[in-house]
């Protein structure tokens, strides 16, 4: 990086990107983990972008120690001509603010979608240092922007080269994002998604931080048939994934349908290859066709009689997971939404229903025994969700709650009053836990629930299975809101759910469990915000004047240089803390760290509960480390 020469003129005050300096959260987002990541979606948009213009078909991504970021595509390579005015676009699209967006608006399709989409010059701007290669016209030029790009080299023309192409490397800014780093999961996941919905282009990602170096190549030549069969590879599925293809006024889609025999439906929406997380018009048309679809075919064949109602379309989902996937031309894109996460366009609705409904017809028609075994499903999901709903009036009505206290009694140490939107029901390891738990806390609003015996892996577990177990059995009743397609988050006794387990594997286990449950049957619990994790101390630091406690080594390692003699009491588990240390510690609303825990996005869910229920622990810890919301702190 040091053999490149500046003069007086190549230094330069640029005032646009000071701004995103000062305020990068107004170009990124945040300069969380997030806003990090963000730096590598803009550069790799970039790169897509070039490639769906039809300009390479390989898009190579490096990550290097440092926090060094390469990518690479085999483009046409930036522009490195001069303009009369004496800069190249080379230059001009890394220091000017928007520079890139003006640009590739002439490409017809643009990749982003909203948030991103600001360009290079901001991943410029909150770069420590920026090199950009380019071989075009058969030459490497090389330019070299360096504190936060007000430091501009000059475009220095180098070797002969007979390929094509862009490589962007840079250095996130250690005095904007700290000491957070880049995590190979977001990316590898956010790459192969990509991978999934752009069937020609190949993708490379490799990690070379360490010695040991890894590599993985993403490319899906059956583009959303592969996405569909990936998603629900870990479930059992019912009939072949359903691929439907058109286009109208304008809006071009592809959807996949794939029934399985869980309950839950699943929806993966992208709108120009972005995620629409929160869904919008385009769920809702795709929605209301299949329902309609579902409905003519049974009153056309006398399924439904005329007396019958239809089909309701929560019945229809049930176990349906959906890919779809919609290119919107830039004059008909609305995004809703502080995180642009819902698109808003009313001609999307209707296109994805008036294509959806027509194809999806056809191909029940030529479907007809598949189609007819999918509405037994449909009037089985009814009646249970019927039955479920009479059951729920019942036990509202308080003939099920004798049941209930008889199930609790001697397990659930209830608190005084019934208020459930304070209450807080702590789920604690073992009887000791337990114990100083109960003793601990304030029982006017917390109540302790110990689990005795071991808790179902519910990977692959039904409902029946999971009602059979006692321990989840109690859980489910103790929560009071039912469990699966039943479950109904307005009668939940608890604001918070906790999880407080010791800070051992053993506890780590038990954790991993109890979420894949919440995930697979409670899991609008998760998505409320309802379902935490205590954060008990690992050590106590303590000498004759003072004594800390450390919820982890960083902390230990701190006071230990502030204290000169000390000594260190190390807690193996909840059940060494004597009652009112885990009351000050853990439970004390004043003074205790929840974690709230976000399974917000079903995709990564969908395939890590298999990671977490593997046997390989450091996936299971790295999961825990990046999926709990810390930002979810009180
Ligand atoms: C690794 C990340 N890749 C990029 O950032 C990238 C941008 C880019 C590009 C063009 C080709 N490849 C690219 N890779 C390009 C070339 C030409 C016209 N438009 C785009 C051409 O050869 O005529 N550019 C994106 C914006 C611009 N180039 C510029 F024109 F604004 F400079």
């Amino acid at each position: 990086m040091s053999n490149q020469s500046y003069d007086a003129s190549s230094i330069q005050i640029l005032e646009g990107l000071q701004a995103v300096r000062k305020r990068p959260g107004m170009y990124i987002g945040s300069t969380d983990t997030r806003g990090l990541h963000h730096l590598v979606w803009e550069i790799l948009d970039n790169a897509i972008d070039e490639a769906l213009n039809g300009f390479g078909k390989q898009i190579i991504l490096t990550m290097l120690p440092d926090n060094v970021i390469s990518i690479e595509d085999f483009g046409r390579g930036v522009p490195v001509e001069k303009h009369s005015n004496g800069k190249s676009a080379i230059e001009v699209i890394y220091t000017t603010l928007h520079a890139g967006g003006k640009f590739s608006e002439t490409g017809g399709y643009k990749t982003a979608g909203g948030l991103h989409g600001v360009g290079g010059s901001v991943v410029n701007a909150l770069s420590e240092w920026m090199e950009v290669t380019v071989s075009r016209n058969q030459t490497t030029y090389k330019i070299l922007f360096e504190e936060g790009g007000s430091k501009v080299g000059k475009l220095i023309q180098g070797d002969k080269s007979q390929k094509s192409g862009t490589k962007v490397t840079f250095k996130a800014d250690p005095s904007i994002f700290g000491s957070i780093t880049f995590s190979y999961s977001t990316i590898a996941e956010r790459i192969q998604e990509s991978a999934f919905l752009l069937e020609d282009i190949e993708f490379v990602v490799k990690d070379q931080r360490t010695q040991e170096h890894k590599e993985e190549v993403f490319h899906y030549q059956d583009g959303i048939t592969s996405f569909i069969q990936y998603v629900t590879s870990d479930q059992e599925v019912v009939g072949a994934p359903i691929i439907l293809r058109g286009a109208s006024n304008k809006i071009e889609m592809r959807v996949a349908l794939q029934y399985t025999g869980d309950y839950q439906e699943n929806t993966f929406s992208y709108v120009n290859l972005v995620r629409t997380k929160d869904g919008g018009t385009h769920e809702v048309g795709l929605k209301t066709a299949i329902t309609k679809a579902f409905n003519e075919f049974a009153r056309k064949y006398n399924v439904l009689k005329e007396k019958d109602k239809n089909f309701d379309g929560i019945d229809v989902r049930e176990g349906l997971t959906t890919i779809i996937a919609l290119s919107i031309p830039e004059s008909l894109l609305q995004f809703e939404g502080q995180t642009k996460s819902k698109l808003g366009s009313p001609a999307a609705r209707s296109a994805v229903e008036s294509v959806v409904n027509t194809q999806l017809s056809f191909f029940l028609e030529e479907n007809h025994d598949f189609t007819l075994d999918i509405i037994k499903k449909i009037q089985k999901a009814s009646q249970v969700r019927e039955a479920a709903r009479k059951a729920r009036e019942d036990a509202r009505k308080g003939k099920k709650g004798k049941q209930r206290d008889k199930i609790l009694s001697g397990k659930l140490a209830k608190a005084q009053t019934k208020n459930a939107n304070k209450n807080e029901l702590f789920i604690v390891e073992g009887d000791s836990a337990g114990g100083s738990a109960k003793q601990g806390r304030d029982s006017s609003f917390q109540a302790i629930l110990p689990l005795r015996g071991k808790v179902l892996n519910v990977e692959r577990a039904k409902l029946d299975d999971v009602y059979r177990n006692e321990e989840l059995n109690t859980l489910i009743h103790c929560i009071g809101a039912g469990a699966g397609p039943e479950f109904s988050i307005e009668d939940t006794q608890y604001k918070k759910v906790i999880i407080m387990t010791d800070a051992d594997t053993d506890g780590a286990h038990i954790q991993v469990l109890l979420l894949t449950f919440f995930y697979r049957f409670m899991r609008p619990l998760i998505e409320a915000g309802h379902v935490y994790m205590a954060q008990p101390p690992l050590y106590r630091i303590y000498n004759k004047k003072e004594s800390h406690y450390c919820y982890n080594e960083q902390q230990l390692q701190d006071h230990r240089e502030l204290m000169k003699s000390y000594e260190i009491q190390r807690y193996k588990g909840l059940g060494e803390m004597n009652p009112s240390q885990l009351w000050e510690t853990t439970m004390d609303p004043n003074l205790r760290t929840l974690l709230l825990v976000s399974i917000d996005d079903a995709y990564k869910a969908s395939n890590i509960i298999h990671t977490l229920m593997g046997n390989q622990p450091h996936l299971r810890r790295s999961w825990i480390e990046e999926n709990v919301d810390f930002d979810g702190m009180e």
